[in-house]
């Protein structure tokens, strides 16, 4: 595809010198492009980061020749566009961009926050809901400003490509950007339950890989326990493999580019997550934890 790419460019003709200067532009990057792929063609396996990001290099370039071949004689480029006599590539894909949103907002919950309560009290729920995960989100919408993050990351959700190149921001980034799309997780995997032994596909892998749903419990459990100070405890699905995982902080295993599996179920074992009924007993917050969990939910994730 960058070869072809490659060779479209040098068919164009000038046009003005905006459109030169743009033409030139993104000949380099389709040049650039041709020999990263020439060079990482001669692994047959490329790790699925390197899959991933080639894959939003040739939207971009796409993107970028199908505008400059169908919309350069036809549309008029704003004028705020032109920066200092040239047009950048980010311009050409303007058009794309006006569909991302500039910052991020919280869902709404799929319960009441009192539906939890038998097992997770209403006023911790309010807490992390209202407070934390609202701090999250304005601290990272504050610093998508600060730091003029573009969200553009092609076919990839706004939040997902975030975390994936969270290590060149600073730590504002990383920590708000993992506390924002944990909470998600979280708060989309509680469910008020009646019956929490998992179903459907998960309760066969659960079965095929822990014996059975009480050994699956007590590994999960033991990972939370294991977490030093605040942190996430995680079950990924990775190339078939039921894993579980836990990371430090606000820390999610997407922002790790050797990390290839979905994340099926999140549990928050940061303190405020229980701390105000079960004090610092983290063990009777997990057992609470898993009345809730919602197994539909994780089956979901698991055909997504
Ligand atoms: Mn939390």
């Amino acid at each position: 595809m960058s070869k072809r790419l490659y060779e479209n460019y040098e068919e164009f003709g000038y046009k003005t010198h905006e459109s030169e200067m743009a033409k030139q532009q993104a000949y380099s990057c389709a040049r650039n492009a041709a020999e990263i792929y020439r060079q990482l063609s001669n692994d047959v396996d490329l790790p699925e980061w390197i899959e991933y990001k080639i894959s939003i290099a040739n939207d971009y370039l796409v993107t970028a020749n199908d505008y400059i071949k169908t919309g350069m004689e036809t549309k008029q480029v704003p004028m705020n566009t032109v920066s200092e006599g040239k047009i950048t590539l980010k311009s050409l894909l303007m058009e794309e961009e006006a569909s991302i949103p500039e910052s991020f907002s919280r869902p709404r919950l799929k319960y009441k926050l009192d539906d939890l309560k038998k097992f997770i009290d209403t006023e911790t729920m309010e807490e992390h809901y209202k407070k934390h995960f609202k701090k999250y989100t304005d601290t990272l919408n504050e610093a998508i400003k600060e730091y003029n993050i573009n969200l553009n990351f092609g076919t990839v959700e706004p939040i997902i490509g975030l975390l994936a190149v969270v290590n060149r921001y600073p730590d504002k980034v990383r920590n708000n950007a993992g506390g924002y799309y944990n909470h998600i997780l979280y708060f989309e995997n509680m469910m008020p339950n009646e019956n929490p032994e998992p179903v459907g596909r998960i309760a066969e892998l659960i079965t095929e890989q822990f014996v059975d749903y009480k050994k699956f419990k007590e590994t999960f459990k033991e990972a939370g326990l294991n977490v030093f100070g605040s942190g996430w405890v995680w079950l990924v699905l990775d190339n078939g493999e039921l894993r579980i995982l836990t990371t430090q902080n606000q820390d999610n295993p997407l922002m790790d580019p050797n990390f290839g599996g979905t994340i099926l179920l999140a549990m928050d074992v940061w303190e405020h997550a229980y701390y105000l009924k079960h004090k610092s007993d983290r063990k009777s917050y997990i057992d609470d934890f898993f009345n809730v969990v919602c197994w539909n939910k994780v089956n979901e994730r698991i055909k997504e």
